[in-house]
């Protein structure tokens, strides 16, 4: 454990893994990272349920200096804390999707008891020198509830997610509630510039509170340091999966399957803010309005299922299998079908082969945090004779990765001049364009996402925590 310095205790929805085998994210791998190097907890959901739920005893798994701890949920808890509150009112709504946002007060209720019980258990595991990062927005609650018992040291947190303006956030009957429960936090962090902005503006209008030199907001007697810290991924092991043989052998399958055509690839949770529809359309334009990439462009989704006990998942798959399947029905030729879309999970190194296939990815949400698909494509690139980016303006990731083809994806047209730039450009602009992303990507990293947020976290002190007076919200 690194001298000095109090355990890290990070608490997210879900934990790990610790090693990337393959198998873990952008968050797992920076977050897997700082545990090992100065020891610490990580505490989440099992992803189980029982019937004693979050009282039931919790599971601890020891790796070195660090402790993987998690504890079930009821049946009833997933429905109302993490289906209801956390997927059917807070991701729509901070997506800006306030059209089909869903709010009620059971799932409100249960959102609150399982943020008070996970602290409840949290506590007694704490040390008084430790630094807790807690992640997301199934957790908003969490960092007051541990105040509540008795927690004084440093708590941060992270957004993944975008903030919404605040003349939507105030369509949550909680909003009020939710923002002064973030303020028990002495650091809270966001992906953007943008979203930090709609939270400071929330603080001001909604709260009078006032934004104090940029950094800091004071609400009420109440000052928190308000950070941007877009995540990255571990962009040099990205780079070896992509140089592995498994790489190697799913490059090869993708260019035997596209028989020396163009490969568009677009790599998504199977999730409405996605933009994959939108996606779709734009393909279908470029085939109408650009008659010559017919027969010589292939288009492969990979969409992995999520979240499928919604209704508003359950009918996008729907939505996109039928949309494909017509656009298949009027440009297939005996020879050429234009879309696929595939469903399944891959390993990561199977996808940066994938990725390393494909002259064009397409990253083209309505609105995402971040987007991590788009830095992993850059980071798989062949140097020599690397592919093109399309990228949403309404990713995070279009704030850093400029040298992207940055596209409207509501707007078919501009989707489709992209495309069609993308597969016409010329081999020294995709690298000059390239060589400038993965300075990005291969700068601001996982590891250095997570050093400085936990930087700032370590310099805000404790003096800040104790006078958070407010009662349980
Ligand atoms: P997500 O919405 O899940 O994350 P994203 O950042 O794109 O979105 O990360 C998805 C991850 O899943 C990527 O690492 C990708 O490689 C992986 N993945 C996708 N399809 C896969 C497949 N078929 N098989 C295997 N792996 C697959 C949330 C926010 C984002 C934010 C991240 C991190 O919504 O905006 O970037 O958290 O903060």
């Amino acid at each position: 454990m690194a001298e000095g310095k109090g355990r890290l205790v990070v608490v997210s929805n879900r934990v790990g893994p610790l090693s990337d085998e393959g198998k873990a994210g952008g968050l797992a791998v920076g977050l897997a990272d700082a545990l090992r190097r100065r020891g610490g907890v990580w505490f989440g959901w099992s992803g189980e349920t029982s019937d004693q739920g979050t009282f039931r005893e919790a599971r601890t798994e020891e790796h070195g200096h660090t402790s993987l701890v998690t504890i079930d949920l009821t049946e009833e808890d997933v429905n109302g804390f993490y289906l209801g509150y956390a997927n059917r009112s807070l991701w729509p709504l901070l997506h800006y999707r306030l059209d089909i946002a869903e709010f009620d007060r059971d799932s409100d209720r249960a959102y609150r008891s399982v943020n008070q019980r996970f602290a409840a258990r949290l506590a007694p595991l704490l040390r008084e020198d430790d630094v807790v990062w807690v992640h997301d927005y199934h957790f908003f609650y969490l960092g007051s509830e541990l105040r509540q018992c008795g927690f004084k040291g440093r708590i941060g947190f992270f957004l993944h997610i975008p903030f919404c303006p605040p003349e939507m956030f105030t369509a949550l009957p909680a909003s009020h509630d939710v923002v002064r429960s973030m303020l028990a936090y002495d650091v809270v962090g966001f992906q953007t510039e943008a979203d930090r902005r709609n939270f400071v503006a929330f603080c001001v209008q909604e709260l009078g509170g006032e934004e104090i030199d940029g950094g800091l907001v004071q609400v009420s007697d109440r000052r928190v340091r308000v950070g941007t810290f877009p995540i990255g991924i571990d962009a040099d092991g990205f780079a070896e999966f992509a140089a592995s043989a498994e790489a190697g052998e799913h490059e090869d399958m993708v260019r035997d399957i596209s028989h020396g055509r163009h490969q568009i690839v677009g790599v998504d949770r199977l999730d409405y803010s996605k933009g994959i529809l939108e996606r779709f359309r734009g393909f279908e334009r470029l085939l109408e309005d650009y008659p010559e990439n017919r027969g010589n462009v292939q288009f492969l989704q990979v969409a992995p299922l999520s979240r499928s006990e919604l209704e508003a998942y359950v009918d996008l798959r729907a939505d996109l299998e039928k949309l494909a399947g017509n656009l298949n029905g009027r440009f297939a030729t005996l020879d050429w079908t234009p879309i696929q879309i595939m469903t399944r999970g891959f390993t990561r190194r199977a996808l940066a082969g994938i990725y390393r296939a494909a002259r064009v990815c397409m990253v083209t949400p309505l609105r995402d945090g971040m987007n991590l698909v788009a830095k992993e494509y850059v980071a798989a690139q062949d140097p020599t004779d690397p592919g093109v980016l399309i990228l949403s303006r309404f990713a995070g990731a279009a704030a850093e990765l400029r040298d992207a083809l940055i596209v409207n994806p509501y707007s078919a047209d501009d989707v489709a001049r992209a495309l069609q730039r993308a597969l016409n450009m010329p081999q020294a602009e995709r690298v000059q364009r390239w060589q400038s992303m993965r300075r990005t990507v291969f700068s601001l990293t996982a590891e250095h996402w997570c050093d400085s947020f936990l930087a700032l976290l370590e310099a805000s002190g404790t003096g800040s925590a104790s006078d958070f007076a407010t009662a349980r919200i």
